[in-house]
């Protein structure tokens, strides 16, 4: 089986606990079993994690080179600082597709800029839970060979 890591950055663990105006409300592991129900569709094994550290981001980018085929990453407010994740992503030359629940060109701007998009293969935001669901059809299709390298 194919495995993918889809991993999530700091404060994602808190979903559906604050701020449901801006993120919803579906939990991190509502989504987390959405994700497994659309992976088992799509013939995907799916490793799900979440870390708050910015390093442990960087060492499970790393891990993936070795487990996985390729990586969904919602690196949250890492996304617009991290130099770190835009190397591991570039060096491990895997397919990654950035997501995030917003549509983060709709809020402030130093949230319209991000190191991960670069070294990303695409990008879906704004669809709430459903970009990552679209973030996995996306990816199938990249390993499939049927997506756009
Ligand atoms: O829209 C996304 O998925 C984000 O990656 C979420 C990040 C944010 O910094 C990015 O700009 C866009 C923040 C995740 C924080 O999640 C919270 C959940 C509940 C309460 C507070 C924060």
């Amino acid at each position: 089986m194919t495995t993918v890591y889809i991993l999530n950055g700091p404060n994602l663990n808190l979903l559906g606990l604050r701020e449901p105006e801006i993120y919803g409300h579906d939990t991190l592991a509502g989504i987390e079993a959405r994700c497994r129900a659309k992976a088992k569709q799509l013939g995907l094994e799916v490793v799900f994690r979440q870390t708050n550290v910015e390093g442990e981001l960087v060492n499970q980018i790393h891990e993936a080179r070795e487990k996985a085929k390729g990586i969904i990453i919602n690196a949250g407010a890492y996304t617009h600082t991290s130099v770190a994740l835009h190397d591991a992503l570039r060096a491990v030359a895997l397919p990654a597709i950035e997501v995030h629940l917003s549509n983060v060109y709709r809020r402030e701007a130093f949230r319209h800029h991000s190191y991960i998009s670069p070294a990303a293969h695409g990008v879906i935001c704004g669809f709430g839970p459903q970009s990552y669901e679209l973030a996995l059809e996306g990816l199938a299709a990249i390993l499939n060979n049927k997506g756009k390298a």
